[in-house]
């Protein structure tokens, strides 16, 4: 039995590969593993059945076997730690790549997230026009500091890693807001990510949920 992943039936992101799912998929697809998907409309996510998979009522979950698992970065562990492929044989390196799928989710993807939220979700409010400064600031302090990192290197630590497969997702979130294109190697960087072939079936059965929802209205 392939193992089995949750996704959104109508994802807000009309199809964009910036729902969660994606990393799960890119994850699948970079260590060619088959895997099943089980559609949820926002209703579903919060009745028990799926509520017994995730204590939050949230997608992804990865099922596999009696294995249960939530959080998109503990499932592109677990199927990087299974398969060969998205992680070094160094002991060290590999400690490394993990720290890299750590800053992803713990120090970038957070300022990234609050200033989508602000765009999406305040822009009515009285301090809108303040706050979104300082946010961008946040986003601008994490990106110059990631771009000197990476400097002229295709990946963040040696060969393509899960840490730069959730590093990507993250950054493509900042896709249209001009923020990444203040930095030429990052820009280059989250385009060699979306190049891998991987990423392009992920992306690609993602879109096509939403293009066959739009289609049946
Ligand atoms: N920390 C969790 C993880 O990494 O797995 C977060 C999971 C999460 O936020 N899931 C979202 C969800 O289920 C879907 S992906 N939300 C429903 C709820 O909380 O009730 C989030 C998402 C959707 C759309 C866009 N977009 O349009 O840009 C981006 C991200």
């Amino acid at each position: 039995m392939p193992p089995i992943i949750t996704a959104l039936e109508r994802s807000p992101d009309r199809g964009r590969g910036l729902a969660r799912d994606v990393r799960v998929r890119w994850a699948l697809e970079e260590v060619g593993q088959p895997y099943e998907v089980r559609l949820l409309s926002f209703a579903q996510l919060k009745e028990p059945a799926h509520r017994a998979l995730h204590p939050f009522g949230q997608i992804p979950t990865y099922e596999e076997g009696t294995l249960v698992l939530f959080e998109s970065g503990a499932i592109v562990l677990h199927i990087a730690q299974r398969h060969a492929g998205l992680l070094p044989d160094d002991a060290d390196a590999r400690a490394r790549a993990v720290s890299w799928m750590f800053a992803a989710l713990n120090s970038v993807e957070p300022p990234i997230f609050e200033r989508s939220m602000a765009l999406l979700l305040e822009r009515d409010k009285a301090w809108y026009a303040e706050r979104l400064p300082m946010l961008e600031e946040r986003v601008r302090s994490r990106l110059g500091e990631l771009s000197r990192r990476l400097g002229d290197a295709d990946w963040l630590d040696g060969a393509f890693s899960a840490g730069d497969l959730l590093m990507v997702t993250v950054l493509r979130r900042l896709s249209g807001s001009g923020l990444l294109e203040e930095h030429p190697n990052l820009r280059a960087y989250v385009a060699r990510g979306e190049a891998r072939p991987a990423f392009g079936r992920a992306f690609a059965d993602q879109l096509a949920v939403f293009t066959a929802h739009q289609a049946t209205g």
